[in-house]
């Protein structure tokens, strides 16, 4: 960013943290709640790092007052959370857990308590695991009405409470890893049940989308992506054209059906040619088309760099390559601010919908020390830099409403258990055990300041 540009980020504008249930919460059988497929997926020795799982996670469930109490310290303006469909309806349909519900009832009066904007995902990947052993969880199109029966109880009871809802966190992220990669839950690799299962997360999204609008619920809705901008390694022209391509089977694949309620010419067309592309009936079309979202979630955390690959077997001819003007963190995720600005600008461009960034972070192995401080310079970098290019991307025109960092507490990683930190309040838990208690980590004061000055303190850091 140059040094003349002004920070400008808009009155109210939605400073905030995020986490999802399945990674704070804890009380995997408490109180009425039902199992979900990610219960039962780490059970399976070796599905994640050191077999971690959430059964306990940060036990956020018994422990949200003293969370709340710490965002409220910081000056949280807005807080992302997912709520447990399997704690509120444990069979996915059918009979309602009133204590499961007590927690959220509970929880967003404390929220609102201290001024927090509550922001509810409704599905954070904890799908309830008996909608799966009964008709295959998103395989089948019955999920539809499931979910928007589980999505209606939630906007009738926090109407007015709630103000912003994320209908699906990154259906890029979890069909694939579902369906392709075997990486996440139900563990399958099968292309062609990946975009059949797509597709019905695609009707789910549009059908909430619809009664939301139909029940007139006060707020804004859509769904979170996780965007990745895609540089090309060599500006040979046919490197670019798969640049091109990969760029539509990736970001537009998905966004195109959010916004327009069609799939983009090249991937349907690629996918019909390999047998892949669902049977799509016009009434389908017609709820994908009746549906647009009122902003686009963007999950940023990296770029990708591509070149065409040599192996003519791949049906997509890219491989990932180093981008020699980048670092890299721990997990070796190139570290990109400047592909922050330049997805805002594509998205904003492209689909002209409010964005509201709803996870950037840094994962890191943070040390806590004798006196109990954690010294995270790293992540305060990081996360300068990233605000720098929101502010950036405002300059040029993008409309923002909102950044919640990922993430609040630290809390466990799908994959990589409690090792890889997030958070701006220390967790003291290791992949076993710990006290469970919370420090305040460096950031955790830095951010403070961003929220009070909104984001005026950037402008000091920049200049030093
Ligand atoms: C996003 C998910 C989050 C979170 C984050 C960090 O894809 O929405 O739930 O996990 O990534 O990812 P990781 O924990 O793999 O570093």
């Amino acid at each position: 960013m140059s040094k003349m540009t002004k920070i400008q980020f808009p009155e109210n504008f939605l400073w905030g943290a995020a986490s999802a249930a399945y990674q704070i919460e804890g009380a995997w059988n408490l109180e009425g709640k039902g199992e979900s497929i990610w219960d039962e997926f780490v059970k399976t020795p070796g599905n994640t790092f050191k077999d971690t799982t959430g059964e306990i996670a940060v036990d956020h469930y018994h422990r949200f007052k003293e969370d709340i109490q710490l965002m409220a310290e910081q000056g949280l303006k807005a807080y992302r959370f997912s709520i447990s469909w399997s704690r509120v309806f444990p069979d996915g349909a059918g009979k309602v857990n009133d204590q499961g519900l007590a927690f959220y009832d509970e929880l967003i009066r404390e929220l609102l308590h201290y001024h927090i904007e509550p922001i509810v995902t409704l599905y954070h990947w904890d799908l309830p695991l008996a909608l799966q052993k009964k008709y295959g969880g998103w395989l089948s199109k019955e999920i539809v009405t499931d979910f928007t029966n589980y999505a209606e109880l939630l906007f009738k009871r926090y109407n007015k409470q709630v103000r912003y809802w994320v209908t699906i966190n990154e259906q890029n992220v979890f069909i694939p890893a579902g369906y392709s990669l075997a990486e996440h839950p139900p563990g399958e690799k099968n292309d062609k049940h990946m975009y059949l299962a797509n597709h019905h997360v695609n009707l789910a999204n549009a059908s909430m989308i619809q009664l939301f609008k139909k029940l007139d619920i006060e707020g804004k809705i859509g769904p979170s992506f996780a965007y990745t901008p895609i540089y090309y390694g060599n500006p040979n022209p046919e490197n670019v054209l798969e640049q091109h391509k990969k760029q539509l089977l990736n970001n537009n694949f998905w966004l195109d059906v959010y916004v327009y309620g069609r799939y983009p010419v090249y991937a349907k067309k690629m996918l019909e040619s390999q047998g892949l592309f669902p049977d799509i009936s016009t009434e389908d079309y017609q709820l994908l088309q009746s549906a647009k979202p009122d902003f686009i979630g963007v999950n940023y955390y990296r770029s990708s760099t591509i070149i065409k690959a040599e192996d003519p077997q791949q049906s997509v001819t890219t491989v990932r390559v180093k981008n020699e003007f980048l670092e890299r963190t721990d997990w070796d995720w190139d570290i990109d601010s400047t592909g922050l600005s330049i997805s805002l600008l594509e998205m904003y461009t492209q689909y002209n919908l409010p964005i509201f960034i709803t996870e950037n972070g840094l994962g890191a192995y943070d040390v806590l020390t004798e006196s109990f401080k954690i010294h995270d310079s790293y992540r305060i970098n990081y996360l300068a830099s990233h605000m720098l290019a929101i502010n950036e991307a405002i300059d040029l025109g993008v409309e923002v409403l909102g950044y919640t960092a990922w993430s609040f507490t630290d809390l466990l990683s799908w994959l990589n258990g409690y090792q890889k930190r997030y958070g701006f309040v220390y967790v003291d838990r290791d992949e076993y055990s710990g006290s469970l208690n919370r420090f305040k980590k460096d950031s955790y004061y830095w951010y403070k300041k961003i929220m009070e000055t909104n984001g005026q303190s950037l402008y000091e850091k920049q200049e030093k």
